[in-house]
């Protein structure tokens, strides 16, 4: 070993012992269907959102940071397992009665960061489960769920805010909940009297778009997914949720501001039903997916306005990433589609929510750390999947070679002391394509190119696709045919990736 070796190593463990010496919170904020353009940090110039942007502008910003898949419950679950979600079965979408997907004997994000002796909260939407059956009761102790997969403490919704049941779970229990007003959940058939937006569509004060459902049990004037009897007070009101969730996000830091914490600040902002609390209804030019856009952003600011309070704004990492890319029309008629005005919430990419094109996957992605992270601006290929690996780091504490199996260190590149990130990365929606090295490969599939009712490019054909991203991000120009042995290459490099069930 060469002496200029050894002394790199020696500043390379001395400086990440000094951000384990350190500690720091990490509050990761994880938003709802906000696409690679969505931002004005990110090119959005018909919607403004200084305060992420100025995390934006303090941090780094990446270029090529993506979640794992195309819809919510997959990324979640690899997110907070560090295991590719296409590896094991039933993490698609789920309905909101689904049991808990997320193993309670595995080690998971929170985890880690509950051994290395920090105060762990989830506030948001949770997606991923309760419970160890779809049967269950609402109306006592509902287990096992976050608390049981390394939250010290948990205010969720169970699934999305178009699905019942539209009440908050607070640590087990449904808040506000009246025990003579029992809760019933059903996804297969009408539970008890109350009205459905299939039967009065006359009561909506949103319309559900035609032929995406959506016309289920009616809460708050919105028609949902599934049927919903009981609870009656414990409903919430949809203008009141991310307002609900800001607070209870902001309670967690100030309780917990003389320890090391770890927040999953899970904001459903802009997921469908979009229904902006009154102060931000119109505020945008967009309708109220722009409205909601903006309420997300005050509300990113009032974290980091509640950090500087605290007096934590040093030593409190933020990460602030979206579960999938954009969509306009998921479900109801909120005029996301007739007032887009020009607005491209995917930016250059190709595709959204669902596909397997750039927008799916590809998010804004910002890590924030003042006093420690300089500026700037990195096209490192980074995953949320590497979130779990990369702060174990960080916390130095050592994973099993099972754990988090497709979980990769990323430390260096989220500091920003690297432009190194992920030699491979495996996207997911319903065929799976592979990056390396600027060259994305499509797995062939059947499944339809085109999806009519959401209006976006699935990206599936029965051809094989290859992409050369740094060219051409937009992914126009297949070069399948010119490049056959890279296809092979590639085909083989995603089997051998499915194969081996561990990538790190
Ligand atoms: C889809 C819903 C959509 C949304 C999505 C989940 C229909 C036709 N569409 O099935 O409205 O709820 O699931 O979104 O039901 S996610 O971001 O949580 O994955
Ligand atoms: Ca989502």
């Amino acid at each position: 070993m060469s002496i200029r070796f050894l002394l790199l190593l020696a500043i390379l463990s001395v400086a990440s012992f000094t951000y384990a010496q350190q500690k720091p919170n990490v509050v990761l904020i994880y938003v709802d269907d906000l696409g690679y353009g969505d931002l004005s940090s990110y090119g959005a110039t018909k919607v403004f959102t200084p305060n992420i942007d100025k995390l934006a502008e303090q941090g780094i910003r990446f270029t090529r940071g993506y979640a794992t898949s195309a819809t919510c419950t997959p990324s979640r679950y690899a997110l907070m397992t560090g295991e590719y979600p296409w590896r094991k079965q039933g993490t698609g979408v789920l309905p909101g009665n689904a049991a808990l997907i997320v193993p309670t004997d595995r080690v998971t994000l929170p985890g880690v960061f509950k051994k290395a002796g920090y105060k762990t909260a989830v506030v948001g939407k949770w997606h991923l489960g309760l419970g160890d059956a779809v049967e269950k009761n609402w109306n006592e102790d509902i287990k096992p769920g976050p608390n049981e997969v390394g939250f010290d403490y948990s205010f969720i919704f169970p699934a999305t805010a178009d699905r019942v049941p539209t009440v908050f779970i607070e640590n087990h229990r449904v808040v506000g909940l009246d025990p003579a007003d029992p809760i019933l959940v059903n996804y297969r058939e009408k539970v008890g009297s109350d009205p459905t937006g299939k039967e009065n569509p006359e009561l909506l004060k949103m319309k559900a778009s035609p032929n995406h459902g959506h016309d289920n049990t009616i809460v708050n004037g919105i028609g949902r997914i599934g049927y919903l009897s009981g609870g009656t007070k414990a409903r919430w009101t949809d203008e009141e949720v991310p307002l609900t969730f800001l607070q209870k996000a902001k309670d967690f830091i100030v309780e917990n501001r003389k320890q090391p914490f770890f927040l999953f600040y899970s904001l459903t902002e802009p997921h469908v039903p979009r229904m902006p609390s009154t102060y931000f209804k119109g505020k945008s030019d967009l309708g109220y997916r722009g409205d909601v856009i903006l309420q997300m952003d005050w509300a990113v600011g009032e974290i980091v306005k509640e950090l500087e309070l605290q007096g934590l704004t040093k030593n409190t990492l933020i990460v602030f990433t979206s579960d999938n890319g954009p969509v306009l029309d998921d479900g109801y008629e909120d005029e996301a589609v007739t007032k887009q005005n020009g607005h491209m919430p995917a930016g250059p990419l190709r595709g959204g929510k669902y596909s397997i094109f750039e927008a799916g996957t590809r998010v804004p992605w910002i890590v924030s750390w003042p006093g420690k992270i300089k500026a700037g601006e990195s096209d490192a290929l980074i995953s949320q999947v590497d979130l779990l690996a990369s702060f174990a780091n960080l916390l130095r504490q050592p994973l099993a070679s099972t754990d988090a199996p497709d979980s990769h260190n990323m430390l260096r590149a989220l500091m920003g002391k690297s432009k190194q990130g992920r030699e491979t990365l495996v996207q997911h929606a319903s065929t799976l394509a592979v990056v390396k090295d600027n060259w994305k490969y499509i797995h062939p599939s059947n499944g339809p190119a085109y999806n009519k009712l959401t209006a976006i490019e699935l990206g599936n054909s029965e051809q094989p696709q290859l992409y050369n991203l740094r060219e051409d991000i937009g992914e126009r120009h297949n070069l399948a045919a010119q490049y056959p042995e890279k296809v092979e290459e590639f085909a083989k490099l995603l089997q051998e990736i499915k194969q081996k069930g561990k990538s790190r």
